[in-house]
């Protein structure tokens, strides 16, 4: 099988690392922040009040935000296994718009975790519904675009993404979810 996987949200933690970012960077007493476990909107800023949300995208177009993200516990060896096991497995992502630190930076993230080898496997773009592939890993809850996609979605679950139906898949239960696909074996 073709296995597209997405970066942020699925391989890199974007939203500890914004959370921690502006409980360092802001005065509690203005606004705490919102917990990983509380963001209910795909996108950060939504989840802030609207005079914040200016701040909220300061931290995450900074430089150094995109290239110091933690990887998610069990991204990277699920990604070696999936190969392992003979999967063609490619790395999936939308840049920011204001792209400046960010797309190097996803790049830097990748070669820094997996290697050059990974980073010859990243399709960058806005649109994943024109890239090929048997299974989408996303934890975006609907990824739309210009056509209509080959891929089957995979939500890679998130408490801002409980509304999506279908599948839901972590690196405690891939295995599971993706052994039930008839391409799996
Ligand atoms: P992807 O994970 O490939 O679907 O890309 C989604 C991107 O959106 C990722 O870089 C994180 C980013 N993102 C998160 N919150 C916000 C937000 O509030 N506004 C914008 N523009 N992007 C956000
Ligand atoms: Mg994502």
């Amino acid at each position: 099988m073709l296995i597209l996987v997405d970066q942020d949200g699925v391989l890199a933690d974007f939203e500890h690392r914004l959370y921690q970012t502006w409980q360092q960077a802001t005065p509690t007493h203005e606004h705490p922040g919102v917990a990983p476990h509380e963001r209910r909107h795909f996108y950060a800023k939504d989840d802030y009040p609207e005079h914040l949300r200016d701040a909220v995208q300061r931290i995450y177009t900074a430089p150094g935000f995109f290239r110091n993200l933690p990887p998610i516990d069990g991204a990277l060896d699920a990604l070696q296994a999936m190969l392992a096991r003979g999967h063609d497995v490619r790395i999936c992502t939308s840049p920011l718009t204001l792209y400046q630190n960010c797309v190097g930076e996803k790049y830097e993230w990748v070669d820094r975790h997996l290697g050059a080898e990974w980073v010859a496997r990243m399709v960058v773009t806005k649109d994943k519904t024109l890239v090929h592939g048997d299974i989408l890993i996303d934890d975006k809850p609907h990824v739309t675009g210009a056509r209509t996609p080959t891929w089957q979605h995979v939500v890679y679950n998130q408490p801002y993404n409980q509304q999506a139906p279908g599948l839901r898949l972590h690196w405690g239960n891939w295995q599971e979810i993706l052994g039930t696909h008839p391409g799996w074996d």
